[in-house]
């Protein structure tokens, strides 16, 4: 199964992961990783780091002739902005950043703590993450996360009606293929390109108030087999897999599963997703069975279902802020207000470049447990006899 960690601080010499058992025989296109770290990079609302940096991979070990050979992989991104040992410390700690917590818990000054905390290691998660995405691909899995709203606007998918919003091209059947072609015509990575427009303004507001903004993503993985994940251990099902993926993303702090909360409102008739079989309709990954409806967002009791899988995540607006707060100064403990440094206004549509990595980690991972993670060759063999079995179970009445 595969597993992976980080290592690097913001201003350090750059960020690692550290990936292993991913299968041999993967093709690792160096050119697709480099334009996911672009993407991350981007997006409306950043600050002045993105300016400095272009991040770029540098595979370090376990690849030959650029395909992986089922030894540790290391993903290695540089930081051009390295100068960790010329920074000074912070005197006032931010609220909602790790900055007081970490320096109690560390016997340190912030300094230490806001270099690890800081979203700048995303990088390395991106990096990983895209890798994980060329071996879903393998399997026609796609993974495509947009943001859905920044602060109070909404930039979802579906048409508001009469309150003079223009809806998304973005059809409600497109899949997550189609998806990524309207999601790259926005500059806030949403699904709604025409209000681009409205969002920059919204952050252009925010950034003369000294203030930041939050919003919401929503991942979908398309192309899932059933059987991912499991019901009998706590710690193996894949929604509260997703879900600790999803909160460990910087400046997350909820995180719901299809219908999620709004599902709690609701009857049970009106929530759970009718099942329908159609032997016409024979495929290897829903082996004929379809649903009506999405509402568990393709997982029930912590397995696939072989539906989409969809889940969203809440940012919180970036803690650090022009406007500050109030704070204590750490040297003389005397109130003040907290201090400042070069950050970002809005960092949702980078976060959700963050966020479809750590969900196709994840469901990279409970692949490798259901069909092996030897070789993307056995792999594919195990996929295929889990299929034939299934034909043989519920085509032969
Ligand atoms: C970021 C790099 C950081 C921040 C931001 C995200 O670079 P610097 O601290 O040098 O400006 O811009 O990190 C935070 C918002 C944070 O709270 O740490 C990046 O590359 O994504």
């Amino acid at each position: 199964m595969i597993r992976y960690w980080t290592a690097g601080e913001s201003h350090g010499k750059g960020h690692i992961a550290l990936l292993d058992s991913l299968p041999a025989g993967l093709t690792v296109d160096k050119a697709y990783i480099d334009s996911e770290l672009r993407r991350r990079q981007g997006g409306y609302g950043r600050g002045g780091r993105q300016k400095i940096e272009t991040d770029e991979v540098e595979v370090l070990t376990g690849v030959w002739h650029d395909v992986t050979i089922g030894s540790p992989i290391v993903l290695w991104v540089k930081n051009r902005d390295y100068k960790i040992n010329d920074m000074p410390d912070l005197t006032a700690p931010r609220p909602g950043h790790g900055d007081l917590a970490g320096m109690v818990k560390y016997h340190t000054g912030i300094r230490p703590i806001l270099e690890r905390a800081s979203a700048r290691g995303t990088t390395a998660v991106v990096a990983a993450g895209a890798l994980a995405k060329l071996l879903l691909a393998e399997f026609d899995i796609c993974t495509v996360a947009y943001v859905v709203s920044i602060g109070e606007l909404s930039l979802e998918k579906k048409k508001v009606a009469n309150d003079g919003l223009v809806a998304s091209p973005c059809e409600a059947n497109d899949t997550a293929k189609k998806i990524i072609e309207w999601r790259n015509k926005s500059e806030f990575y949403s699904l709604c390109p025409d209000r681009d427009a409205e969002a920059k303004r919204l952050v252009d507001q925010c950034r003369e108030n000294g203030g930041t903004l939050g919003g919401i993503v929503e991942v979908r993985v398309d192309g899932v087999p059933f059987g991912l994940g499991t019901h009998a251990q706590w710690d193996l099902k894949l929604d509260g897999r997703l879900a600790q993926a999803a909160m460990a993303v910087q400046s997350v702090k909820g995180v719901e599963i299809g219908a999620g909360f709004q599902s709690a409102r609701q009857f049970g008739q009106d929530v759970h997703d009718p099942i329908m079989f159609d032997a016409d309709q024979w495929n290897t990954r829903s082996f004929g069975f379809s649903r009506t409806s999405n509402n568990a967002g393709g997982i029930e009791a912590g397995m696939t279902n072989s539906e989409p899988i969809i889940i969203r995540a809440a940012l919180k607006p970036i803690a650090t802020l022009q406007a500050a707060l109030p704070s204590v100064d750490w040297k003389t403990m005397q109130p003040t207000t907290a201090s400042y440094e070069r950050s970002d206004v809005c960092a949702v549509p980078a976060a959700s470049v963050v966020l479809e990595a750590v969900v196709a980690l994840e469901i990279a991972t409970v692949l490798t447990e259901k069909f092996g993670s030897d070789s993307v060759e056995e792999m594919k063999a195990f996929y295929r006899s889990f299929g034939k079995i299934a034909k043989q179970r519920f085509f032969r009445k």
